[in-house]
């Protein structure tokens, strides 16, 4: 077995590659069985303590499973894909990595190098599949190379701007030893911003009357939360949270403007967007013109610097390490002096009130069919501050978005900007193994539920209890909504009428039940809290009460 002895590995090259990857911080093997990749297996059982393995029932879960460790921990994932399909199935979870910047690892199997040509079992070249969705992809093509192109691997994800790797190894050189100089990860560099471009944004703050701070991402991913925190308090600006940038101010702070959004980004003045791409999510980052407000400036602060917007027209930039960034920012305006923006707080928040009164009614509505707000009426209160919570969705989940406001960071996980249905169980499966004492809850679109149902399976035999809530309005909603508007009719967007979604979670041994009445919500879903077992809520919803959208987000 490999043995670390003065900076040098030995034993075969999954053994190597797993003792790279443990020097990374890496504690769990997201996989689905083939002999392409035994080797990485034998690596975990014989490393000395064995690396956990998960295994599960189709590689889409695998890969979003070390997608979502990846986003939850800063740590990057490991998936390990058998050679040819097992790869492929896992294509879209990296592309959604890709697209949210989640650091992860994938090794996949290869087949034989010295077989190649002749047309051996799953003989495909990956690596050109896996390029355009991924930061590096490569084959490690010998045993002797594994261990510096794993560790090459877990760097390169682990580095700002974060986001998948994919590397493979042919099955051969997989099984073959090798002695390789190995003395762990290179300790992480933190890039200081430019300090001209700090001074100039700050005097474009100084000088604003309604300034708007968008917290994205990045914020968490960099560790910058703390450092974002403190900037919002010490000058008092408005925040606006999106993706894992949610909770970094916490839910009901007096400075959290997500529920005033509209507001604050149509009739705001200069509109700070640090961490997050100025994508479809953020109206490609054109700000203002609202009631006849006039077009806002625009500042971007990004984590790197290809991640600072080419399309949008910008006032300000800088990028770096975001705690860095933001701490610098907030010396900066405190030395050129803020004005006083509290009217334009006072008026955001007088917003945020009536917003929240007119979310208290919906919460409780006692709508039959049942209204999906009616189910974020009774999770919500009864969600712990640690609580992660998943969403794997159309229109359900982005009723949870309007209404979950996270009270920490880094327990949010939504579909991101690549929005890839079926991304919610291996997340899951993810939360629970790293977030082992908090809450871990799916929300699912019965729709969604279709594309990972089966790995109920891989939670129950690995004895992985989380709680599902399918909002289950016999649609794909997100999609009959739009087509109707679009056309008058639609098609292709209805499902079986109220499927027995926690039937097919108990046929797998886990528990759930259907609900029908909004008073029975609640009380289902503490059943599920405290069952101690995968358990689906399955509340049937009415397909009439779509999400009131604004943009198709094209
Ligand atoms: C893999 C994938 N296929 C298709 C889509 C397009 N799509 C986005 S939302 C949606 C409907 C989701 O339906 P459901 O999960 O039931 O949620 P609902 O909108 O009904 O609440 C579809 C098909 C997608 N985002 N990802
Ligand atoms: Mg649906």
């Amino acid at each position: 077995m490999t043995e670390i002895t003065s900076s040098t590995l030995t034993g075969h090259a999954g053994e190597h590659a797993v003792a790279v990857a443990r020097a990374h911080g890496v504690e769990h093997m997201f996989t689905l069985s083939g002999a392409h990749v035994f080797p990485m297996y034998d690596g975990a059982v014989k490393a000395d303590p064995p690396m956990r393995l998960v295994d599960v029932r189709h590689e889409q879960t695998a890969a979003f499973a070390a997608e979502a460790t990846g986003k939850l921990t800063r740590v990057p994932g490991l998936a390990v894909l058998t050679a040819g399909p097992g790869v492929t199935n896992g294509v879209s979870a990296i592309a959604q990595a890709q697209f949210a910047g989640s650091p992860m690892v994938v090794v996949g199997g290869r087949a034989p190098a010295n077989r190649w040509g002749t047309g051996s079992l799953q003989e495909l070249d990956q690596p050109p599949i896996l390029a355009p969705v991924s930061k590096l992809a490569r084959t490690l093509p010998t045993a002797g190379d594994v261990a510096s192109g794993i560790d090459e691997a877990f760097t390169v994800a682990a580095s700002s701007h974060r986001g998948p790797v994919f590397v493979d190894v042919p099955m051969d050189e997989f099984f073959n030893s090798a002695e390789s100089a190995y003395s762990g990860p290179a300790a992480r560099t933190r890039e200081a911003p430019d300090s001209d471009a700090i001074d100039k944004i700050a005097a474009l703050m100084a000088a604003a009357e309604r300034p708007v701070l968008v917290l994205g991402t990045d914020v968490w991913a960099d560790g910058a939360e703390e450092a974002a925190l403190a900037l919002v308090e010490s000058l008092g600006i408005p925040a606006i949270t999106n993706g894992m940038g949610r909770g970094v101010i916490p839910g009901g702070h007096p400075l959290l403007v997500t529920k005033a959004r509209g507001q604050a980004l149509g009739t705001g003045d200069l509109v700070v967007v640090v961490g997050t791409p100025l994508d479809f999510r953020l109206s490609y980052g054109s700000f203002g013109g609202k009631d006849g407000a006039p077009p806002a400036q625009v500042v971007h602060l990004a984590d790197s610097a290809g991640q600072v917007s080419g399309h949008a027209q910008l006032a300000g930039s800088a990028y770096g390490d975001l705690s860095l960034v933001l701490t610098a920012l907030g010396d900066a305006v405190a030395k050129a002096g803020p004005a006083d923006w509290r009217p334009w707080v006072s008026r955001l928040q007088e917003t945020v009130a009536a917003a929240s009164a007119r979310d208290t009614e919906l919460l409780g509505a006692e709508a039959d069919p049942i209204h999906p707000a009616r189910i974020y009426g009774e999770l919500v209160p009864r969600l712990a501050d640690d609580a992660v919570v998943i969403g794997d969705g159309g229109d359900f989940v982005s009723f949870a978005g309007k209404f979950v406001e996270p009270k920490r960071p880094g327990g949010w996980l939504d579909p991101g900007p690549y929005g890839c249905l079926g991304a919610g169980l291996g997340a899951a499966m993810a939360a629970r193994l790293v977030r082992p004492s908090s809450q871990v809850v799916l929300l699912l679109g019965d729709g969604a539920a279709g594309f990972s149902l089966m790995d109920v399976d891989s939670l129950v035999r690995q004895d992985l209890p989380v709680v599902m809530i399918c909002g289950n309005n016999s649609a794909w909603g997100l999609e009959k909504g739009p087509m109707q508007m679009l056309y008058g009719y639609d098609v292709a967007a209805d499902l079986a009428q109220q499927t027995s979604y926690d039937g097919v979670v108990r046929s797998l041994g886990g528990a759930g039940e259907t609900v029908t009445d909004p008073k029975e919500i609640g009380p289902a879903i503490d059943r599920a809290f405290s069952s101690g077992v995968p358990y689906l809520v399955n509340v049937i919803t009415d397909v009439e009460a779509a999400y009131p959208r604004s943009t198709f987000g094209i």
